[in-house]
Protein backbone atom coordinates (compact mmCIF):
# COMPACT_ATOMS: atom_id res chain seq x y z
CA UNK A 1 0.00 0.00 0.00
CA UNK A 2 1.40 3.58 -1.15
CA UNK A 3 1.55 5.40 2.59
CA UNK A 4 1.73 9.26 2.08
CA UNK A 5 2.76 11.33 5.43
CA UNK A 6 1.43 14.56 5.73
CA UNK A 7 4.49 16.58 6.87
CA UNK A 8 2.54 20.07 5.55
CA UNK A 9 -0.10 19.41 7.79
CA UNK A 10 0.56 20.56 11.66
CA UNK A 11 -2.88 18.76 12.86
CA UNK A 12 -2.33 15.61 13.75
CA UNK A 13 -4.86 12.42 12.60
CA UNK A 14 -6.08 10.47 14.90
CA UNK A 15 -8.53 7.28 13.88
CA UNK A 16 -10.93 4.41 15.79
CA UNK A 17 -11.54 1.65 14.45
CA UNK A 18 -13.11 -1.90 15.51
CA UNK A 19 -16.56 -3.39 15.24
CA UNK A 20 -19.72 -2.21 16.11
CA UNK A 21 -20.79 -1.55 19.56
CA UNK A 22 -16.76 -1.82 20.23
CA UNK A 23 -17.37 1.57 21.95
CA UNK A 24 -15.81 4.20 19.32
CA UNK A 25 -18.14 7.09 19.75
CA UNK A 26 -17.97 6.87 23.55
CA UNK A 27 -14.15 6.35 23.42
CA UNK A 28 -13.56 9.42 20.76
CA UNK A 29 -15.97 11.54 23.21
CA UNK A 30 -13.55 11.20 25.95
CA UNK A 31 -10.66 11.63 23.68
CA UNK A 32 -11.76 15.02 22.50
CA UNK A 33 -12.32 16.22 26.18
CA UNK A 34 -8.81 14.93 27.10
CA UNK A 35 -7.12 16.73 24.28
CA UNK A 36 -8.95 20.08 25.05
CA UNK A 37 -7.93 19.84 29.00
CA UNK A 38 -4.53 20.03 27.14
CA UNK A 39 -4.99 22.63 25.07
CA UNK A 40 -5.66 20.90 22.14
CA UNK A 41 -8.04 22.08 19.32
CA UNK A 42 -9.84 19.25 17.70
CA UNK A 43 -12.61 17.93 15.38
CA UNK A 44 -14.24 15.02 15.76
CA UNK A 45 -15.46 13.74 12.63
CA UNK A 46 -16.97 10.15 11.26
CA UNK A 47 -17.13 7.83 7.92
CA UNK A 48 -19.70 7.11 6.02
CA UNK A 49 -21.18 10.44 6.27
CA UNK A 50 -20.62 14.23 7.44
CA UNK A 51 -20.63 16.04 4.19
CA UNK A 52 -23.48 17.22 2.94
CA UNK A 53 -22.84 14.15 -0.09
CA UNK A 54 -21.23 12.16 2.57
CA UNK A 55 -25.04 11.88 4.32
CA UNK A 56 -26.82 10.98 1.14
CA UNK A 57 -24.27 8.14 0.68
CA UNK A 58 -24.63 6.58 3.81
CA UNK A 59 -28.61 6.81 4.02
CA UNK A 60 -28.17 4.41 1.07
CA UNK A 61 -24.79 2.36 2.94
CA UNK A 62 -27.24 1.58 5.66
CA UNK A 63 -30.46 2.34 5.14
CA UNK A 64 -31.34 0.96 1.54
CA UNK A 65 -33.40 -2.21 1.67
CA UNK A 66 -35.17 -2.88 -1.67
CA UNK A 67 -32.76 -3.94 -3.50
CA UNK A 68 -29.22 -5.73 -2.55
CA UNK A 69 -26.53 -3.25 -2.75
CA UNK A 70 -23.96 -5.43 -4.38
CA UNK A 71 -20.24 -5.47 -2.33
CA UNK A 72 -18.18 -3.36 -5.00
CA UNK A 73 -20.65 -0.55 -5.15
CA UNK A 74 -20.58 -0.70 -1.49
CA UNK A 75 -16.81 -0.79 -1.50
CA UNK A 76 -16.51 2.53 -3.98
CA UNK A 77 -19.62 4.01 -2.01
CA UNK A 78 -17.23 4.17 1.43
CA UNK A 79 -14.15 5.67 -0.91
CA UNK A 80 -16.58 8.69 -2.64
CA UNK A 81 -18.39 9.88 0.96
CA UNK A 82 -14.40 9.21 2.15
CA UNK A 83 -12.82 11.23 -0.59
CA UNK A 84 -15.32 14.35 0.02
CA UNK A 85 -14.70 13.94 3.47
CA UNK A 86 -11.31 14.57 3.21
CA UNK A 87 -11.38 17.55 0.69
CA UNK A 88 -14.22 19.39 2.65
CA UNK A 89 -13.40 18.40 6.66
CA UNK A 90 -10.24 16.45 6.94
CA UNK A 91 -7.42 18.50 4.81
CA UNK A 92 -8.24 21.90 5.65
CA UNK A 93 -8.47 20.88 9.61
CA UNK A 94 -5.38 19.10 9.91
CA UNK A 95 -3.61 22.72 7.52
CA UNK A 96 -4.63 24.71 10.24
CA UNK A 97 -3.16 22.98 13.07
CA UNK A 98 -6.37 21.43 14.57
CA UNK A 99 -6.45 17.30 15.44
CA UNK A 100 -8.66 15.00 13.89
CA UNK A 101 -10.26 12.06 15.40
CA UNK A 102 -11.84 10.24 12.74
CA UNK A 103 -14.33 7.22 14.01
CA UNK A 104 -13.81 4.75 11.12
CA UNK A 105 -11.18 5.13 7.97
CA UNK A 106 -9.83 3.23 5.13
CA UNK A 107 -8.81 0.57 8.17
CA UNK A 108 -12.76 0.18 7.92
CA UNK A 109 -12.60 -0.55 4.36
CA UNK A 110 -10.16 -3.25 4.31
CA UNK A 111 -11.58 -5.06 7.75
CA UNK A 112 -15.37 -4.83 6.46
CA UNK A 113 -15.38 -5.40 2.40
CA UNK A 114 -12.10 -6.94 2.54
CA UNK A 115 -12.31 -8.99 5.08
CA UNK A 116 -16.42 -8.72 5.72
CA UNK A 117 -17.49 -9.21 2.15
CA UNK A 118 -14.55 -10.54 1.13
CA UNK A 119 -13.89 -8.92 -1.81
CA UNK A 120 -9.74 -8.92 -0.41
CA UNK A 121 -7.38 -6.77 1.38
CA UNK A 122 -5.36 -5.98 -1.88
CA UNK A 123 -8.38 -5.18 -4.09
CA UNK A 124 -9.35 -2.16 -1.13
CA UNK A 125 -5.55 -1.57 -1.07
CA UNK A 126 -5.51 -1.02 -4.41
CA UNK A 127 -8.29 1.75 -4.28
CA UNK A 128 -6.32 3.34 -1.58
CA UNK A 129 -3.13 4.04 -3.80
CA UNK A 130 -5.81 5.21 -6.39
CA UNK A 131 -6.23 8.10 -3.90
CA UNK A 132 -2.76 9.65 -4.18
CA UNK A 133 -1.96 12.87 -2.40
CA UNK A 134 -5.74 12.54 -0.75
CA UNK A 135 -4.97 9.61 1.30
CA UNK A 136 -3.79 10.61 4.23
CA UNK A 137 -1.52 8.37 6.83
CA UNK A 138 -3.20 8.44 10.68
CA UNK A 139 -0.46 9.28 13.18
CA UNK A 140 -2.34 6.65 15.48
CA UNK A 141 -5.22 4.56 15.05
CA UNK A 142 -7.05 2.79 18.28
CA UNK A 143 -8.76 -0.41 17.27
CA UNK A 144 -11.01 -1.67 19.98
CA UNK A 145 -11.16 -4.85 20.25
CA UNK A 146 -14.49 -7.09 21.25
CA UNK A 147 -15.03 -10.80 20.13
CA UNK A 148 -17.97 -10.73 17.76
CA UNK A 149 -20.55 -12.60 20.53
CA UNK A 150 -20.34 -9.27 22.45
CA UNK A 151 -21.78 -7.18 19.73
CA UNK A 152 -25.85 -8.28 20.20
CA UNK A 153 -25.54 -7.05 24.08
CA UNK A 154 -23.98 -3.66 23.33
CA UNK A 155 -26.58 -3.06 20.68
CA UNK A 156 -29.68 -3.82 22.25
CA UNK A 157 -31.43 -0.51 22.38
CA UNK A 158 -31.12 0.73 19.08
CA UNK A 159 -32.82 -0.80 15.77
CA UNK A 160 -30.07 -2.54 13.76
CA UNK A 161 -29.26 -1.04 10.26
CA UNK A 162 -27.83 -2.99 6.95
CA UNK A 163 -24.56 -3.80 8.72
CA UNK A 164 -25.37 -5.00 12.07
CA UNK A 165 -28.09 -7.42 10.73
CA UNK A 166 -25.33 -9.55 9.30
CA UNK A 167 -24.40 -12.35 11.19
CA UNK A 168 -21.82 -13.56 13.95
CA UNK A 169 -19.47 -15.28 11.07
CA UNK A 170 -19.30 -11.80 9.25
CA UNK A 171 -18.19 -9.77 12.19
CA UNK A 172 -15.25 -12.23 12.60
CA UNK A 173 -13.88 -12.10 9.68
CA UNK A 174 -13.73 -8.23 10.49
CA UNK A 175 -12.23 -8.70 13.23
CA UNK A 176 -9.97 -11.36 12.31
CA UNK A 177 -8.60 -8.81 9.41
CA UNK A 178 -8.23 -5.95 11.75
CA UNK A 179 -5.84 -7.82 14.00
CA UNK A 180 -3.91 -8.97 10.88
CA UNK A 181 -3.81 -5.69 10.04
CA UNK A 182 -3.16 -4.21 13.40
CA UNK A 183 0.35 -7.16 13.00
CA UNK A 184 1.25 -5.18 10.22
CA UNK A 185 0.92 -1.64 11.10
CA UNK A 186 2.70 0.17 13.74
CA UNK A 187 0.46 3.03 13.47
CA UNK A 188 -2.23 0.63 14.78
CA UNK A 189 -2.86 0.17 18.17
CA UNK A 190 -5.42 -2.80 19.66
CA UNK A 191 -6.78 -2.05 23.23
CA UNK A 192 -8.74 -4.71 24.87
CA UNK A 193 -12.53 -2.95 24.69
CA UNK A 194 -14.18 -5.45 27.11
CA UNK A 195 -12.65 -4.47 29.47
CA UNK A 196 -14.44 -1.74 31.75
CA UNK A 197 -14.30 1.80 30.47
CA UNK A 198 -11.85 3.71 33.17
CA UNK A 199 -9.32 0.90 31.43
CA UNK A 200 -10.05 1.61 28.04
CA UNK A 201 -9.53 5.47 28.77
CA UNK A 202 -6.00 4.77 30.29
CA UNK A 203 -4.63 2.23 27.23
CA UNK A 204 -5.90 5.49 25.25
CA UNK A 205 -4.28 8.24 27.51
CA UNK A 206 -1.16 6.04 27.66
CA UNK A 207 -0.77 6.39 23.11
CA UNK A 208 -1.73 10.14 23.15
CA UNK A 209 0.66 11.18 25.84
CA UNK A 210 3.29 10.60 23.70
CA UNK A 211 1.73 12.54 20.47
CA UNK A 212 0.96 15.54 23.16
CA UNK A 213 4.75 15.64 24.37
CA UNK A 214 5.85 15.86 20.96
CA UNK A 215 4.00 18.57 19.98
N1 LIG B 1 -18.38 0.74 7.15
C1 LIG B 1 -17.86 -0.12 6.21
O1 LIG B 1 -18.40 -1.21 5.99
N2 LIG B 1 -16.75 0.25 5.51
C2 LIG B 1 -16.14 1.45 5.69
O2 LIG B 1 -15.15 1.75 5.00
C3 LIG B 1 -16.70 2.34 6.66
C4 LIG B 1 -17.82 1.94 7.37
C5 LIG B 1 -16.07 3.68 6.88
C6 LIG B 1 -21.20 2.71 9.94
O3 LIG B 1 -21.97 2.53 11.05
C7 LIG B 1 -21.17 1.37 9.23
O4 LIG B 1 -20.42 1.48 8.03
C8 LIG B 1 -20.46 0.35 10.07
C9 LIG B 1 -19.31 -0.17 9.23
C10 LIG B 1 -19.59 0.35 7.88
N3 LIG B 1 -21.30 -0.74 10.33
N4 LIG B 1 -22.30 -0.74 10.99
N5 LIG B 1 -23.27 -0.75 11.53
P1 LIG B 1 -22.20 3.59 12.18
O5 LIG B 1 -21.37 4.79 11.93
O6 LIG B 1 -23.65 3.78 12.33
O7 LIG B 1 -21.80 2.79 13.45
P2 LIG B 1 -20.45 2.17 13.95
O8 LIG B 1 -19.29 2.89 13.41
O9 LIG B 1 -20.46 0.71 13.73
O10 LIG B 1 -20.51 2.50 15.50
P3 LIG B 1 -21.53 2.06 16.59
O11 LIG B 1 -22.34 0.90 16.17
O12 LIG B 1 -22.28 3.25 17.05
O13 LIG B 1 -20.61 1.51 17.74
P4 LIG B 1 -19.43 2.22 18.56
O14 LIG B 1 -19.39 3.67 18.29
O15 LIG B 1 -18.18 1.46 18.34
O16 LIG B 1 -19.87 1.96 20.06
P5 LIG B 1 -20.54 2.96 21.13
O17 LIG B 1 -21.80 3.54 20.56
O18 LIG B 1 -19.53 3.86 21.67
O19 LIG B 1 -20.89 1.88 22.26
C11 LIG B 1 -21.95 0.95 22.11
C12 LIG B 1 -22.51 0.61 23.52
O20 LIG B 1 -21.51 -0.08 24.26
C13 LIG B 1 -22.88 1.87 24.34
O21 LIG B 1 -24.03 1.56 25.08
C14 LIG B 1 -21.67 2.04 25.27
O22 LIG B 1 -22.01 2.66 26.47
C15 LIG B 1 -21.26 0.60 25.49
N6 LIG B 1 -19.81 0.44 25.78
C16 LIG B 1 -18.78 1.00 25.10
N7 LIG B 1 -17.60 0.63 25.65
C17 LIG B 1 -17.90 -0.17 26.71
C18 LIG B 1 -17.11 -0.86 27.66
N8 LIG B 1 -15.77 -0.81 27.64
N9 LIG B 1 -17.74 -1.61 28.58
C19 LIG B 1 -19.11 -1.69 28.58
N10 LIG B 1 -19.92 -1.05 27.72
C20 LIG B 1 -19.31 -0.31 26.79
Amino acid sequence: MLLRSHDAMSGRFITFEGVEGSGKSTNIVWTDYFLREHGIDTLRTHEPGRTKIGEEIRRVLLHTRDEPLMPMTELFMMFASRTQLLEEVIIPALRSGVWVLCDRFVDSSIAYQGGGRQLGVKRVAALVEAMGDLYIEPDLTILLDIPAKLIPARLSNRTLDRFEREDEAFFERIRATYLAQARELPRMNVIDATQPLEDVEQAIEALLSPLITAD
